[in-house]
């Protein structure tokens, strides 16, 4: 199986063959996997791309390695890092992209099985999304609580402690652990919701994946659980994650915004999608 063995399910390798897939009816249960590349036009910069990306800009917090500000053991010893940058990536402050929004179409279309993001800026949620289609696999900004005694910390206290990047403690009696955002860190486990759900991609009848490295574990081997006859679509600045080795797989490299655009457009959507984005 190679990239120019003839499709199975789709009849053309193309925007267009799944823009026909699913006029068709014939992808009504579709999982969409997505990562920091659907929010990088609302602002907020992912981790890998080169130059613009976090991992590219850290040497002012001094770190031994990039991932370090997000590593569980690294934050036991020095959270400030941590700290520093939850400031710029705290929920509130960005608007969700005409990606977010065509996640919102698919759902209000009743065709979203589910949306597994590895997004901690709650942005699809604010497009509309429904909690109950949405895993969270990194967890979010949404709740915090202490590492040690796992007891919640209140939103207000939070809040305050990242606009003045400072470093919050348990108000537990005689606990005193650091407190951080129920995000998941290098070292800690995924939620439960994660595991409870990752066996529907291979329930799945098309699976979009959308601004993702697919570099990150266990979130990067849910496309490969989709069946050989799904049809896997990637739209991405790059090619990631051996999608396009599949005859099912559709490439669409670029901007996922562009990318989610035309597809909206092969769909007859267009004009539905940017005044459902227009609303948000
Ligand atoms: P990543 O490893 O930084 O990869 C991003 C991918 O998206 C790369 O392949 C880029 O080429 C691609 N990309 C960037 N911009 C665009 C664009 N406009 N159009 C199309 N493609 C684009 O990020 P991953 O999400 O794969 O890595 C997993 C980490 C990143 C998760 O744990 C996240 O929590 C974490 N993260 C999240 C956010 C956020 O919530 N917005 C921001 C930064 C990092």
């Amino acid at each position: 199986v190679g990239k120019n063995t003839p499709p199975r399910t789709l009849k053309a390798r193309t925007v267009d063959g799944v823009a026909q897939l699913i006029k068709e009816g014939r992808a009504k249960k579709v999982v969409v996997m997505t990562g920091a590349g659907i929010s990088t036009s609302a602002g907020i910069p992912d981790f890998r791309s080169p130059d613009t990306g976090l991992y590219a800009n850290l040497q002012r917090l001094n770190l031994p390695f990039a991932e370090a500000v997000f590593d569980i053991s690294y934050f036991r010893n020095n959270p400030l890092p941590f700290y520093t940058l939850a400031q710029e990536l705290f929920p509130g402050k960005y608007r969700p992209t005409i990606t977010h929004s065509f996640i919102n179409l698919l759902h209000q279309k009743g065709l979203l099985m589910k949306l597994f993001t590895q997004n901690i800026d709650c942005l699809e949620r604010e497009a509309g999304v429904p909690d109950d289609k949405i895993i969270e696999a990194h967890g979010s900004f949404a709740r915090q609580s202490c590492i040690e005694c796992r007891k919640p910390y209140p939103r207000d206290l939070m809040e305050k402690a990242i606009r003045e990047k400072s470093v919050p403690r348990c108000l537990e009696d005689g606990c005193g652990g650091l407190v951080k955002p129920e995000i998941v860190f290098f070292g800690e486990q995924l939620p439960s919701e994660f595991f409870a759900n990752r066996h529907l991609p291979e329930e799945a009848d098309l699976c979009i994946v959308m601004g993702t490295s697919l570099s990150v574990q266990p979130f990067a081997s849910l496309p490969g659980f989709c069946t050989d006859s799904t049809p896997r679509v990637l739209i991405n600045q790059e090619q990631v994650g051996g999608i396009g080795l599949r005859p099912d797989d559709v490439l669409v490299l670029g901007d996922c915004d562009e990318g989610v655009r035309k597809l909206a457009g092969a769909l007859g959507w267009l004009d539905e999608l940017e005044a459902l984005w227009a609303k948000t």
